[in-house]
């Protein structure tokens, strides 16, 4: 049943810039799942009918109370976590913005799903991170405009 019902999934995840830092928080997934503990982006499942830019805005919102602009489109991975306990596989988009008000601060409005957000320097990330960011990261990726 579960391998009939199996599909890919949307993810939209965001880059929220500010300065020379990035916005991640600790997940709080089962333990045995691959995301466990680590840091990861804000984002979330793509909703029927909804732009990325529309999922970005509303995910860095419900998770964060941040009202972000500028959010664009940096690019897509696609990302298999078939081996977790509950195996499931993403289409991931990874957006980019910057902070409507840059004074505003995040709040962790799912701590049942997150340990906390904070901001990272770029060169000098937290570990883990989550495995589709740490492999970003290690290809060379920079989500920073040129
Ligand atoms: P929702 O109910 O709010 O729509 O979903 P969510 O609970 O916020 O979903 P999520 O797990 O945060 O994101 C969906 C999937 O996207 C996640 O299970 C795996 C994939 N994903 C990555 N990288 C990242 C990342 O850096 N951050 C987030 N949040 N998800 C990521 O592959
Ligand atoms: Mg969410
Ligand atoms: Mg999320």
């Amino acid at each position: 049943e579960a391998a009939a019902a199996a599909v890919p999934r949307v993810g939209v995840v965001v880059y929220i810039l500010k300065g020379k830092s990035v916005l991640l928080g600790r997940r709080l997934s089962s333990s045995g799942d691959s995301s466990h503990a680590t840091f990861a982006l804000p984002g979330g499942h793509l909703e029927f009918g909804e732009s990325f830019e529309e999922c970005g805005v509303r995910e860095v919102k419900e998770e964060t109370g941040l009202d972000i602009e500028k959010t664009e489109f940096l690019t897509a991975t696609n990302n298999p976590f078939v081996n977790d306990p509950k195996p499931s596989h993403y289409v991931v988009i990874f957006m980019r913005a910057v902070l409507s008000d840059p004074l505003q601060q995040p709040q962790n409005l799912e701590p049942s799903k997150c340990g906390g957000w904070d901001w990272y320097d770029w060169d000098d990330l937290p570990s883990p991170l989550f495995w589709p960011l740490e492999k970003m990261v290690k290809s060379g990726f920079n989500p920073f405009p040129v």
